[in-house]
Formats: C-alpha cells, sequence, structure tokens
C-alpha cells in the first residue's frame, strides 16, 4: 500500500437521533501488509489492511461484538482501552491477565456493552509490541446524539490518533529489548493518523489532512496511541477548548496546547476563525526523563485546510511547538483540568476500604543468562518492591474462575512499600471484595541513581479513577492530603509526575482480574504492574462463565 499525502472529506455530526440499544458488529482480519513508509518497504501487522485500524462507533448502551481472526504468526489480545467491561471480564484482552490470546489461525469474539460511559476511547493489541500498528479509536456517542453533549454540538468531528513508527518488525524490536535487557530501542517517527508527515527525512512521506469550513467548530478527538512517548500537540493559529479527557467530561479548559501520555484521550472543541489558508497540526514528544537519555526528537505532522484554501502545503503556518523539556507546560495541563459534575454522575466516594501507597520505577539488575546481549546491567522494574511476572500456563482470571489461584498467582500484594531491600519477581495480586473503596498514592521513586526518574503513566483496566491530588516529591500524608472530593478529573491512565505522585480513588464494582501497569510498553515486561482481584458481589454481580470460543491456555 502506498501512503501518499490525502485530504479527507469529513462525514459531519448533524443527526440527533434518538437512538435505543443496537448491537454494533466488527471483523478485524488481523494479518501482514506490505507498505512503504519512511521510505522503507516494511511488512506491518493491522486490523483489515489500516493503519489507524477501523473506528468503533457505538452509542451508550449499545453491545459491541468485534470477530478477531488472527492471520498473523503471533498471539494476539485486543484490550478495549477503558471500557468497563462490567460483567464481562473475559473480554478486557489483557494477555495472560484475562485471556492467553488468540493464538495464530484462531479467532474470538469480544463481546461486551457500553454502559455508562460516553466519550473517545480507542482499541489496541495488548501482546509484544504488536499495539505499534494495531490500534483504532472507540467512540461512544451520547443516547441522544450531539444533544446529548455537555456543549454546543460541534459541525463536525475528526480523530486524532497519534502513534509512534519503527522501520522493522516491532516483535523483533520487543525480543531485542529482552535480550539486550535495556527496553525497546526509540522509533524511527511519530505519525499522525498513521502518516509521519512532511518533516521527517523522507521526501514524500504520507501526510494527514483535513479539510474544515471557516467559522465552524469541530470536535477532535485525540488520542495517544503511542507506544512509549508522551507528546505535546498543537494547531497553528488555533486554540482548544478541553470538553473531556478519558471519556469522561470536564470543565471546559481553555489552552493552545494538548498534553497527552499514552493510553489518555483529549477532546477539544477547536474554532475555525484563522484567516482562511492551511495550517499544521503537530505533535511532538515530551521527554519528562530527569536524566538524559536518548529519545525521538522527530515532528509529527498534518494539515487542517479551509474550504477554498490553496493546495499548497508550503503556503502552511508551523505552529511554535514547546521545547521537549517543557514541565511548566505539561504540568498545567495535566493538572488544571478538573472534572464536569452532572447530577447523574457518581459521587467521590467518601470512605474508604483499602487506603494503599503503591510506589514504582525502574531499576538496575544483573543480566540474566538468556539475556544474551545484555552488557553490564539490565532493567528491571517494580511496584512495591514486586516486579510483576505474567503466568506462562493459565490467564489469572480463568484461574480465580476455576478456583485454583494458588498454582497460578499469590495474593500477597502489598499496600504499602515494603521496608526491606531487592526487588521480588512474583505474579501478585491484590484482593479485593465486592464494592470495596480503593485509594492508592502512587508514588514514583524519588531516585539519586543513573537511571533518574520520569513520567510513568499507570492504567488501570475495568475502572475508571477520580485524581484527588498530585504534586512533585514525596507524598507527605501529613501535608499533602487536600483533595479534591468536589470536581476531580475522572481517568483510566494517569501521567504520574516524575519522581512525583498522584492519589487516586475507585470503587471496585466489577469481579474480575484487572490490571494496573505503566502504559510505557518498555516497562511493561519489565515488570512495572499490579493486579486487582475483585470477587463476585451478591447476585447478580457474578463473573459470568467464560465464551465458548474464549482463547485458554489448559
Ligand atoms: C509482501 O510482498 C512480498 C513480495 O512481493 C510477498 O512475497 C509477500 O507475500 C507480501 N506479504 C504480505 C503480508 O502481503
Ligand atoms: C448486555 O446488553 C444486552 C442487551 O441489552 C443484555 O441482554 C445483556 O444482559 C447485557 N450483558 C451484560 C453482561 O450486562
Ligand atoms: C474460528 O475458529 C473456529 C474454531 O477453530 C473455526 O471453526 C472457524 O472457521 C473460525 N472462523 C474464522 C472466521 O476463521
Ligand atoms: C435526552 O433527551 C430527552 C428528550 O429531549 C431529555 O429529556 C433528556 O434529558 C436527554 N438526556 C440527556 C442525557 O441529555
Ligand atoms: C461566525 O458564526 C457565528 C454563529 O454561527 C456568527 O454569529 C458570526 O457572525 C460568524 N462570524 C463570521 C466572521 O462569519
Ligand atoms: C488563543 O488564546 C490566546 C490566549 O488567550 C490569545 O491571545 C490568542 O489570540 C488566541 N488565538 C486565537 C487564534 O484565537
Ligand atoms: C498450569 O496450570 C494448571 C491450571 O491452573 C495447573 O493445574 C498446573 O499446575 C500448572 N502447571 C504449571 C507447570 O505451572
Ligand atoms: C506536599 O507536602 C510538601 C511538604 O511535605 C509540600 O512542600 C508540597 O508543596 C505539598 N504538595 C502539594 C501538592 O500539596
Ligand atoms: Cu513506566
Amino acid at each position: 500500500m502506498e501512503r501518499a499525502a490525502m485530504i479527507v472529506p469529513l462525514v459531519l455530526a448533524l443527526c440527533t437521533a434518538m437512538a435505543s440499544a443496537a448491537i454494533v458488529e466488527h471483523t478485524f482480519n488481523v494479518g501482514g501488509m506490505n507498505i512503504s513508509q519512511l521510505c522503507t518497504d516494511t511488512v506491518i501487522y493491522t486490523a483489515n489492511e489500516q493503519l489507524p485500524g477501523p473506528t468503533i462507533e457505538a452509542t451508550e448502551g449499545d453491545t459491541v461484538v468485534v470477530h478477531v481472526v488472527n492471520d498473523s504468526p503471533y498471539p494476539l489480545s485486543i484490550h478495549w482501552h477503558g471500557i468497563f467491561q462490567l460483567l464481562s471480564g473475559w473480554a478486557d484482552g489483557a494477555h495472560m491477565i484475562t485471556d492467553c490470546s488468540v493464538q495464530p489461525s484462531g479467532n474470538f469474539t469480544y463481546q461486551f456493552n457500553v454502559t455508562a460511559q460516553e466519550g473517545t476511547l480507542w482499541w489496541h493489541a495488548h501482546s509484544s509490541l504488536l499495539r505499534a500498528t494495531i490500534y483504532g479509536a472507540l467512540i461512544i456517542k451520547p443516547r441522544n446524539g450531539t444533544d446529548g453533549y455537555p456543549f454546543p454540538a460541534p459541525y463536525g468531528e475528526i480523530p486524532i490518533l497519534l502513534g509512534e513508527w519503527w522501520n522493522k518488525n516491532v516483535n523483533d524490536v520487543e525480543i531485542d529489548a529482552h535480550l539486550t535487557g535495556l527496553g525497546q530501542d526509540i522509533s524511527d517517527a511519530l505519525t499522525l493518523n498513521g502518516l509521519p508527515g512532511d518533516q521527517t527525512p523522507c521526501t514524500g512521506a504520507g501526510i494527514y489532512g483535513v479539510e474544515v469550513e471557516y467559522n465552524k467548530t469541530y470536535l477532535l478527538r485525540i488520542i495517544n496511541a503511542a507506544v512509549n512517548v508522551e507528546l505535546f500537540f498543537k494547531v497553528a493559529g488555533h486554540n482548544f477548548t478541553v470538553v473531556a479527557i478519558d471519556a469522561s467530561y470536564t470543565d471546559p479548559y481553555a489552552t493552545d496546547t494538548i498534553v497527552i501520555t499514552p493510553g489518555q484521550t483529549v477532546d477539544a472543541l477547536m474554532t475555525t476563525s484563522a484567516p482562511p489558508g492551511r495550517y499544521y497540526m503537530a505533535a511532538n514528544v515530551f521527554d519528562s526523563k530527569t536524566v538524559p537519555f536518548r529519545f525521538n526528537t522527530g515532528t509529527a505532522t498534518g494539515i487542517v485546510k479551509y474550504e477554498d484554501a490553496p493546495d499548497d502545503d508550503a503556503t502552511a503556518t508551523m505552529p511554535t511547538m514547546p521545547s521537549h523539556e517543557d514541565v511548566v507546560t505539561a504540568g498545567n495541563f495535566y493538572w488544571s483540568l478538573t472534572g464536569l459534575v452532572r447530577p447523574s454522575d457518581p459521587p467521590v466516594p467518601k470512605t474508604v476500604d483499602h487506603d494503599m501507597v503503591v510506589e514504582f520505577g525502574v531499576d538496575q539488575a544483573p543480566c540474566a543468562v538468556e539475556q544474551t546481549k545484555c552488557q553490564g546491567f539490565a532493567l528491571v522494574a517494580f511496584m512495591n518492591r514486586n516486579s510483576f511476572q505474567f503466568p506462562r500456563n493459565a490467564s489469572l482470571l480463568k484461574a480465580l474462575y476455576d478456583g485454583v489461584q494458588g498454582r497460578v498467582y499469590s495474593e500477597d500484594f502489598p499496600s504499602s512499600p515494603p521496608p526491606l531491600p531487592g526487588i521480588r519477581r512474583a505474579t501478585s495480586v491484590k484482593r479485593l471484595n465486592y464494592g470495596d473503596v480503593v485509594e492508592v498514592v502512587l508514588q514514583s521513586r524519588v531516585y539519586s541513581s543513573v537511571l533518574g526518574a520520569e513520567n510513568h503513566p499507570i492504567h488501570l483496566h475495568g475502572f475508571n479513577f477520580f485524581v484527588l491530588a498530585q504534586g512533585l516529591g514525596r507524598f507527605d500524608p501529613r501535608a499533602n492530603s487536600t483533595y479534591n472530593l468536589v470536581n476531580p478529573q475522572v481517568r483510566n491512565t494517569v501521567a504520574v509526575p516524575a519522581g512525583g505522585w498522584a492519589v487516586i480513588r475507585f470503587t471496585a464494582n466489577n469481579p474480575g482480574m484487572w490490571f494496573m501497569h505503566c502504559h510505557l510498553d518498555a516497562h511493561l515486561p519489565l515488570g512495572l504492574a499490579m493486579v486487582f482481584e475483585v470477587l463476585d458481589g451478591p447476585a447478580p454481580n457474578l463473573l459470568p462463565p467464560p465464551p465458548v470460543d474464549y482463547p485458554k491456555c489448559y
């Protein structure tokens, strides 16, 4: 497939029909595809030969059914990022947590309801590094159509999926990361809707373009599908009003720069009130590392073209991007957002059943024997001194369902960092009763070592959480317990500041095994993860039996 410059016509979101629950059905054939990108011919793995993959558009209350057919040579799980999976935990698609992946030549039908959530989410592969090219938008419209938005109905909607591109097979990148012990090598380009844009060393690389009309308001649905990098996003000559993050509405927030970490989404209104012309959209890396390390210094670009403007990219205006180290712009964005509170929204729970401190980071470890390209030391990551080990022969959810927990995992994940030195490699979970309220101080370890610290995007499967407070340095329970219990941000992924902390709170109202992990894929195989095991509640809040075609390991 040739990656050519193109201006796509917009599908306008003008209909406001009252919808009743429907079935939204897709088939994803996942397989290899020859592609010429960045002046390089390579084979990538995609759903239906599309990059980004197909958009799933549903209305709140609908049932989503996706038949995934695995024609790739790799085991494959697909995760529906941010979907609550109420009583459908088998469909969460977390490799070895909720299933054993669809094996090559196999297939599985993911089925779940989208209930009590609306906005922009996304789906991505959750095995190996495949999500670099296997991802797409998952958009949930209000039941009342655009009348259901808590802001004036936009004239049109523009999905913006930001990604990362490697000029080689990403599964090999993943294998190499394991052999060197140093995490994945940096990507060759950033992408915007699958295309790198026109500011790479490859002349003629594809660039995404969208045509707009003058003096209209558009809803940009921005998704950070990049594998390992936080991003700044701007459109020259235009400002934004942020109205939602992670499919949760926010109080309107005006800004000219969007900051977004892998796993997050931002919905922003943009009014086309600039002099009619051509304007670049651009994304570059926010590098939060306190100790310098190699990172992708490129810029992905796209074009916003006003109707009737000339077709010449040379006339387009480029936004002034923040510098890669601009922690002030990043902090302003991440910390200023507040949640929009509507009468129907669940309030912040006022009492807490589990008060946890989870300290996490990356450290040095001796090379393992099989790490044949390891020189001096390997990296290891941990939460509360546990480096998460994926189980090898059963998914955690199947082990819970079959009552063989003890053979597959232990229920001894500590509620605070153990005083003992050393890191334990273990498949350790935190057990919760149905309905328990959990508060977690997510503490990024304050380092003095050579590795420094960086923002880690911590993602929780199965639940949204309230972000009650965040800060720099070590959380101090006496000085830092002023929480926003009125209108905190609601998210599924929080960028915990480098060497800082965030306090989150959620209600465990869904039985299953729910992964909480760093959404930088470089840190996931190193062990920056843990799991919440949520037991059945009173009927009908029971984990149902697995679907008949569920990809099992035994
Ligand atoms: C890619 O192209 C090569 C050479 O034309 C061909 O042999 C191969 O089957 C193609 N692979 C895919 C996945 O289409
Ligand atoms: C999903 O929605 C369908 C149709 O409304 C309903 O029959 C089914 O019980 C729901 N499933 C779950 C797990 O809630
Ligand atoms: C899915 O797998 C089943 C069981 O192996 C098989 O019978 C069926 O043909 C497969 N469907 C597709 C579309 O590959
Ligand atoms: C949906 O529309 C109906 C009828 O106009 C209205 O009564 C209801 O409040 C709306 N619901 C939402 C969530 O906007
Ligand atoms: C822009 O649109 C608004 C409302 O749609 C209208 O009131 C205003 O006059 C328009 N401005 C321009 C410059 O066309
Ligand atoms: C964007 O917002 C800034 C700060 O409020 C303002 O100075 C600028 O004029 C705005 N630009 C546009 C294009 O509206
Ligand atoms: C594999 O999992 C099964 C089922 O939980 C268990 O009975 C068995 O002991 C496990 N085998 C190994 C080698 O861990
Ligand atoms: C947290 O407490 C420390 C004092 O221990 C204080 O310096 C810091 O400003 C506090 N941070 C926040 C966000 O409250
Ligand atoms: Cu991380």
